[in-house]
């Protein structure tokens, strides 16, 4: 094993000053970059009374104005790109369901930008060149098997490149291949688990297991407990998104307190969601990132809707790059349930912390007549599906009273056996939201 827990020493505890100096280098090209380049900037620009010029220090970033989701899908597939098409290495696109997909364009730089901080996030994490590294996200259009692909070869791992299904020939590859790291979804791991449960492998015996990077998806400190206990791993959480490179914008430490961001790359900021307004540090908020080494889509000051915290405290790890929390979710994930702010994750939260449910669940919100309906489907875990000894009623109860604490509204509350709620090999589906279109 090597022994530096650094990847890039000299980058990842860079004092701060430095690294603002740097960032503000990075910056300054990339608006001439962008000014010279795209046209879609320019009319941006142009729109706010701007020049490269006007950007004078890191301050003048509030100057820019916001590049939102609809931009890039207004201007798909590629009004964004800012460089002749033959320097176009690769595409990739977001797995959205509707409308057009956001396609990710990079340049050999960009490439070579995205290996380098997927390998550090890889090896921050601890991953090192001895490991067998079986990545379960899907490869394809999206950037999650590619991303860690990428990675974990600069790194020098053994690769499994599994990508997604066939759960339980996955699982015979990592036990007869010695896979001692597993990259995938939090819900997939979930049902990896499970899986493993049912066919009568044990992880801690039959598997060599140790880390598990997982993200992709908005997941609770719950959720991380089950599985780190389940497969006996440490699990992290790495953050990313498509219009920004993919996975590696982020990643935890083994302090588990945050995902630095990879400052180098990113400037992050967090927004008042509703209002657009700066927020000091430390406050939460909407994430907006701006890339400082996207040379095939710059964007600048991209709104994400993942909703977090930054905090740029000393880490014990001696990163001195800023940290952001768990994602709470997305502002345009939160429902509004008579009136009530309701994020998943809050229903997550509770389901997580009842021992006899398994982590599968469903969120179903309608409206048939004026007054919207809200009920929430869960799952007895294994054991308990199969024991004649479960009180429902008072589970039920207990259920309800605990989010009923968290939001003031009282769901119906389904209690459904072991295995009834449809298992995700990607990202998972939680909310069912019927009243689109319903007045
Ligand atoms: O999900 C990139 C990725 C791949 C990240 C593998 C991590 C691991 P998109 O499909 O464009 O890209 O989706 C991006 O997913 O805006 C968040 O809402 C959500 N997301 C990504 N990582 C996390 C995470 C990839 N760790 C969108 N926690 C983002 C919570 C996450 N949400």
């Amino acid at each position: 094993m090597s022994d530096s827990k650094y990847w890039n020493k000299t980058v990842e505890t860079m004092p701060r000053k430095q690294l603002r100096e740097l960032q503000y280098k990075k910056l300054k090209s990339q608006v001439r970059h962008c000014y010279d380049n795209s046209p879609f900037y320019q009319r941006k620009f142009k729109a706010a009374g701007i020049t490269p010029a006007s950007i004078k220090s890191l301050d003048d970033l509030s100057k820019i104005p916001f590049t939102v989701k609809t931009d890039l899908r207004d201007n798909y597939p590629t009004g964004l790109v800012a460089v002749d098409s033959a320097e176009v290495v690769e595409i990739h696109a977001s797995s959205g369901t509707t409308g057009n997909p956001i396609i990710g364009a990079y340049t050999k730089s960009d490439m070579e930008a995205w290996q380098e901080i997927m390998a550090r996030s890889i090896y921050t994490a601890g991953g090192r060149r001895e490991d067998v590294i079986h990545i379960a996200y899907g490869y394809g259009l999206f950037t999650g098997g590619l991303g860690f692909h990428y990675g974990a070869q600069k790194v020098g791992a053994e690769i499994v490149p599994a990508s997604s299904g066939m759960t339980q020939r996955q699982i015979k590859l990592m036990k007869d291949l010695g896979v001692t790291i597993l990259c995938c979804t939090p819900s997939f791991a979930v049902y990896l688990a499970e899986t493993m449960n049912t066919i009568g492998v044990n992880p801690r015996k039959d598997l060599k297991l140790r880390l598990g990077l997982f993200g992709a998806e908005p997941w609770s400190e719950r959720t991380r407990q089950r599985v780190n206990e389940a497969l006996g791993i440490d699990a992290f959480d790495v953050y990313g998104l498509t219009e920004l490179c993919g996975p590696g914008v982020s990643m935890e430490c083994p302090e588990h307190n945050g995902m630095h961001i990879w400052e180098d790359h990113f400037i992050v900021e967090t927004i008042d969601p509703e209002t657009g307004e700066v927020l000091p540090e430390g406050e939460e908020g909407e994430l907006v990132f701006t890339p400082l080494s996207k040379m095939g889509m710059p964007i600048l000051r991209y709104r994400t809707r993942d909703i977090s915290v930054i905090e740029t405290d000393m880490c014990p790890c001696m990163r001195t790059h800023s940290r952001m929390m768990r994602v709470s979710g997305r502002s345009d994930d939160m429902l509004i349930i008579r009136g009530v702010n309701v994020f998943p994750s809050q229903i997550e939260y509770v389901i997580m912390g009842f021992p006899e449910l398994a982590t599968q669940y469903e969120i179903h919100v309608d409206r048939p007549d004026a007054l919207d309906t809200f009920a929430v489907k869960v799952e007895l875990n294994e054991e308990y599906s199969k024991s004649s000894c479960v009180n429902l009623n008072d589970l039920k109860r207990r259920i309800l009273s605990k989010i009923n604490n968290i939001t003031g509204l009282n769901p119906e509350i389904h209690i459904l056996k072991y295995g009834e709620l449809a298992r995700t090999e990607g990202k998972a589906k939680h909310v069912f939201d019927n009243r689109k279109g319903k007045t």
